[in-house]
């Protein structure tokens, strides 16, 4: 059955990626195992047919569109369990950056778990997270890149904060597919994680402890 789903993901076939994930669920699979085994699963190979000039950029927009469909069935149930906490993130892909998946799985998870994201979109300013951080009065910045063109710009968000003042009242969390712990201690940053779901109980802790 996940195969299933990453075999039609791949194939850019979203209703019936839809279809799937809904009878994946009926069938009793918890929704992260979907969504790792299934939706993710297929998006990375469309990621490596992608480097090897196999599939072009067409392909991979609708193995994407595939994927936030699926996701959307998976969304209140990845959400429904574990601590609900209170607070608000505002999240965004890096100036430069278009990709949204990751972010968006991020965005999803935090909502479930309680917290208010405010969502940047993609190609996000460092000051414009500083920006909103004070304005609307965040406690924690996230941001996410999948290039590694783009994630030297996410050290600018950390410049940016301290230059505002801001960089004692706000935690920044980094995450995206090149970014690394040893990139995170580089940059001054506060928190990395690896995936959606880490990311969200790490924010989850952070505004507990505020
Ligand atoms: Co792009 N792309 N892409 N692409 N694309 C990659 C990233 C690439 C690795 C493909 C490859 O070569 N194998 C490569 C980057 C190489 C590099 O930098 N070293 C690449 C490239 C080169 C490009 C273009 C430059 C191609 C071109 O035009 N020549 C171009 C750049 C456009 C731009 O951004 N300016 C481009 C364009 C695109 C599309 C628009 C076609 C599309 C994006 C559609 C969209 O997002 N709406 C696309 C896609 C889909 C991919 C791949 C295939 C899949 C990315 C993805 O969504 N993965 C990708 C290959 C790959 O990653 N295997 C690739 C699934 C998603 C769930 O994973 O986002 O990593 P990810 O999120 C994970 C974790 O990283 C983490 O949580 C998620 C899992 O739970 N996470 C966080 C993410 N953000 C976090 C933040 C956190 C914490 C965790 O805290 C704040």
């Amino acid at each position: 059955m996940l195969n299933n789903i990453s075999e039609n993901l791949q194939k850019g076939k979203a209703k019936i990626v839809k279809q799937l994930v809904q009878e994946a669920v009926d069938a009793g699979i918890p929704a992260q195992e979907i969504l790792e085994k299934g939706l993710i699963a297929g998006m990375n190979v469309i990621g490596e047919k992608f480097r090897n000039n196999e599939v072009f950029v067409p392909e991979v927009l609708v193995a994407a569109r595939a994927m936030n469909m699926g996701a959307q069935v998976l969304k209140p149930l990845l959400s429904a369990d574990g601590v609900k906490a209170s607070g608000k993130v505002c999240i965004g892909t890096i100036q430069g950056d278009l990709h949204d998946i990751g972010k968006n799985l991020v965005k999803m998870m935090m909502e479930g778990k309680g917290l208010e994201v405010v969502d940047l979109g993609t190609d996000v300013a460092p000051e414009t997270y500083v920006q909103t951080a004070i304005e609307q009065n965040c406690q924690i910045i996230c941001c996410s890149a999948l290039l590694t063109t783009t994630m030297p710009l996410m050290g600018e968000v950390v410049k940016a904060a301290e230059a505002a003042g801001i960089r004692d009242k706000v935690k920044i969390m980094i995450g995206g597919a090149p970014v690394s712990e040893e990139f995170r201690a580089q940059i001054g940053a506060d928190v990395y994680t690896p995936d959606a779901a880490s990311a969200a109980d790490a924010a989850v802790k952070i505004c507990v402890g505020c």
